[in-house]
């Protein structure tokens, strides 16, 4: 029996085996400051539809963990009430606890996994922190197991990209270009960091989700794009920017999962909400790819 809820409508596409793109919900409850988190769910959600598919936010709901946040509770979520930042090992916790949870990319990967869902959508994935050997993000472990396609702009560009490509590649996660050879750096379009492969269709990366799947192995594909270019910026800008806020958090001794969200309000300060008109470009590019690979997943053999 499963513990986890559905929404109706993404009840109803998996009965009728219709593409279904799962999405996370600490964008929503942390990572974005109010009302642009109302922004880029609406954003998100639009793109999946328009590209084929049915969204489901990911989250935990009251300890339920549910495939499909909407209506009373996705409110509490957007107004951040008591809303707890929930990485896979959070889990059993909240669940227990009877607590609204918000997933990471590493919690969402997690429910998508354990419903099915084989395409999900973020903005940036965690990884590997700058100065801070011991920091690195759940989000790469759950890469390595969960057999789910993730579509991103790239790791957040407070983080140490170099050595989050290396771990990537020690866990085994196939990384690929959509469209470049480069790994994108959230921010910007480019890093300088090259990827092993470059795909230009939603149906080479099905391909490859059943590729890895024909051999058995855990983990799933993560698929790169660069910020729409009308909203992407400067590398100068943003390196700037991440360097006052690393100083900044390590001044006010911030620690653990705090340290993704204070990072990307001090550079959201520091480029003027440039950054953040950037973010919300790119969740929704992010959402409108991950919903043609669902498509196609669904349509293709
Ligand atoms: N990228 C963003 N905004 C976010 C996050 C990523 O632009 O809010 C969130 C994602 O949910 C990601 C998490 O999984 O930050 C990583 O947190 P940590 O570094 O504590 O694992
Ligand atoms: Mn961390």
């Amino acid at each position: 029996m499963s513990v986890v809820a559905y929404a109706a409508e993404v009840a109803a596409a998996r009965a009728a085996g219709r593409p279904i793109v799962a999405l996370e919900s600490s964008v929503l409850a942390q990572g974005l400051p109010i009302p642009a988190n109302r922004e880029a769910d609406r954003r998100m959600r639009d793109a999946v539809v328009a590209g084929g598919a049915v969204p489901a936010v990911t989250a935990v709901v009251r300890g339920v963990p549910t495939l499909g946040l909407t209506g009373e509770p996705l409110e509490r979520f957007l107004a951040r009430d008591g809303v707890a930042k929930v990485s896979a090992r959070d889990l059993p916790v909240v669940m227990v606890q009877g607590r609204d949870g918000a997933t990471t990319v590493a919690g969402a990967l997690t429910l998508a996994a354990s419903a099915g869902i084989d395409v999900f959508a973020t903005g940036g994935i965690g990884g590997v922190h700058r100065e801070a050997p011991f920091d690195e993000s759940a989000d790469l472990a759950e890469l390595a197991r969960s057999s789910v396609v993730t579509v991103c702009a790239g790791a957040k560009s407070i983080l140490d990209l170099p050595a989050t490509l290396e771990r990537l590649e020690t866990l085994g996660v196939t990384v690929v270009g959509y469209g470049t050879d480069e790994f994108p750096g959230f921010f910007t379009a480019r890093t300088g960091l090259r990827v092993p492969a470059w795909v230009e269709t939603p149906g080479a990366v099905a391909q490859m989700l059943r590729a890895v799947r024909a051999l058995g192995r855990p983990g799933g594909i993560l698929v790169v794009q660069p910020p729409p270019a009308a909203a992407a910026l400067e590398p100068a800008l943003v390196d700037d920017a991440v360097r006052e806020a690393l100083r900044a958090a390590a001044a006010d001794g911030v620690r653990g999962p705090a340290v993704t969200p204070y990072l990307l309000a001090a550079v959201e300060r520091a480029t003027g909400g440039r950054s953040l008109a950037a973010n919300l470009a790119l969740l929704e590019a992010n959402a409108g790819l991950a919903a043609r690979i669902a498509v196609a997943l669904a349509t293709t053999a």
